[in-house]
């Protein structure tokens, strides 16, 4: 393939990129299957990344192309404002098979930004439809990352995300992170310490009353941000503060969705029900833009009052149940449910944790965090130079034919569900050397 010259990639301003650099030492792929990309000047890459967390079947899987590739010439393009089209009902039937308790009824929207503004909307429009319209605060957690909408960026806990978009949405406040290297580094699995977190939810409501109050959001596992685990206990109790207060729990499992931890959803990992799930990415596999969010039906219910001909929620994407994306998702579901994908990660997880706290004793590793098929390696950044040494592993093990994912100074790992233990040890060996290499 021929490599396009600087003047070519500038028309392309790319996101959450550092422009400039990547344009003049740019790092193209142009192929996929299964475990492996292949670069655009044909070298082979182990996705140790799952692309951004999303292809949790592997890449290029043959039923989801077919199954595109059937509905875009049978049916490219359906309405679903006040029409419908079969799949679209088909599809969110067989997801309520794999959602936890009654998150029975599913609105579909294009991305997991969108399905987290969804959300949120809901949430305050729940509350209004049951005549308890001062609720309409959110409460989102330092850290956090859900997306870049202007209801996902107030919601969300990090700095660069937000200082440049100025005050946001009103009415927002956050809770405290979780991560705490003194007590919990090196934890294997979920840390021991810091349950009583989640009582930082009881000053809030202190500070603006329960009855201002209308959802809390929080990714179950925080991903962005650099693999962020829950302490043990601290979900059930986030839980038992909503519930007693009458506010609504949102899990964002945009990330944890669809088999990343060894359950279809990390409410079901963790057994805990939230009462909003927003999901994305492993939904296709990645293989055509699509997230949704599964309420409860009770949420769903308390819409449908009022007279039959009346809108019951004024909210929607004109591409909400794209027919293509339809497809894609229920190829998708297909391969997961026949090859027992969704409950894979759990298979390996022992293995899994094995293999990434085997870089414990490896230069600048300050912190190794893991939980189903998710890794992170926290490195120690440079003096003057944060970020600046974990781009360097990132760019050193794609020259070593494996892609990682880098967010500030962790290297998050999140493999597709398909990986293999041969794989696994490519992964830690290439990151062992590359850790060896850095200064
Ligand atoms: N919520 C969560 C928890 C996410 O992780 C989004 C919402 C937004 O989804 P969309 O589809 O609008 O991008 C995400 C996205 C990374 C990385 O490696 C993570 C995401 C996206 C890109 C990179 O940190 N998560």
């Amino acid at each position: 393939m021929d490599l396009p010259s600087r003047q070519a990639l500038e028309a392309f301003w790319m996101p959450f990129t550092a422009n400039r650099q990547f344009k003049a030492s740019p790092r193209l792929l142009a192929r996929a299957e299964g475990m492996y990309y292949w670069s655009a000047d044909g070298r082979r890459m182990l996705d140790a990344a799952a692309g951004l967390w999303c292809v949790n079947a592997g890449h290029n899987r043959r039923e989801i192309t077919e199954a595109v590739a059937q509905q875009l010439a049978t049916l490219d393009y359906a309405p679903t404002f006040q029409m419908g089209h079969p799949l679209a009902f088909e599809l969110a039937n067989r997801l309520i098979e794999v959602t936890p308790g009654d998150l029975n009824r599913v609105f579909f929207v294009n991305s997991g930004s969108e399905a987290v503004d969804t959300a949120l909307k809901i949430a305050l429009a729940y509350h209004r439809v049951r005549d308890e319209a001062s609720r309409q605060r959110l409460i989102g957690r330092e850290k956090a990352y859900h997306g870049v909408g202007f209801g996902g960026t107030s919601v969300g806990g990090i700095v660069n995300n937000r200082k440049f978009f100025g005050p946001l949405l009103p009415g927002v406040d956050h809770l405290r992170h979780t991560l705490d290297h003194e007590r919990n580094a090196f934890s294997r699995g979920l840390p021991e310490w810091g349950a009583h977190l989640a009582d930082d939810l009881e000053r809030l409501i202190a500070l603006h009353d329960a009855s201002t109050i209308a959802a809390v959001i929080v990714e179950p596992v925080q991903g962005s941000a650099g693999v962020i685990l829950p302490p043990k206990g601290y979900l059930q109790r986030l839980r038992e503060i909503c519930d007693r207060h009458g506010i609504l729990l949102i899990f964002d499992e945009v990330i944890t969705g669809f088999g990343r931890l060894g359950a279809s959803f990390a409410a079901q990992y963790f057994d805990v029900t939230p009462d909003i799930i927003t999901a994305a990415k492993g939904l296709t596999n990645g293989a055509v833009p699509m997230g949704a969010v599964f309420v409860r039906q009770r949420i769903y219910d308390a819409f449908m009052q009022g007279p039959e001909n009346a809108i019951e929620l004024f909210h929607g994407y004109t591409y909400s149940a794209h027919p293509v994306a339809c497809a894609a998702a229920r190829a998708a579901l297909d391969i997961y449910q026949r090859d027992g994908l969704l409950t894979r990660a759990a298979s390996l997880e022992k293995e899994w944790e094995q293999a990434v706290h085997s870089l414990r004793d490896a230069p600048h590793v300050i912190d190794i965090r893991n939980i189903g098929l998710i890794g992170a390696i926290e490195l120690q950044p440079r003096p003057n130079a944060p970020t600046a040494r974990a781009y360097e592993a990132f760019t050193r093990c794609f020259e070593r034919g494996v892609l990682v994912r880098v967010t500030g100074d962790t290297i998050a790992l999140s493999p597709p569900l398909i990986i293999e233990r041969e794989q696994i040890d490519e992964i830690i060996a290439t990151l062992g050397e590359v850790l060896r290499t850095l200064e």
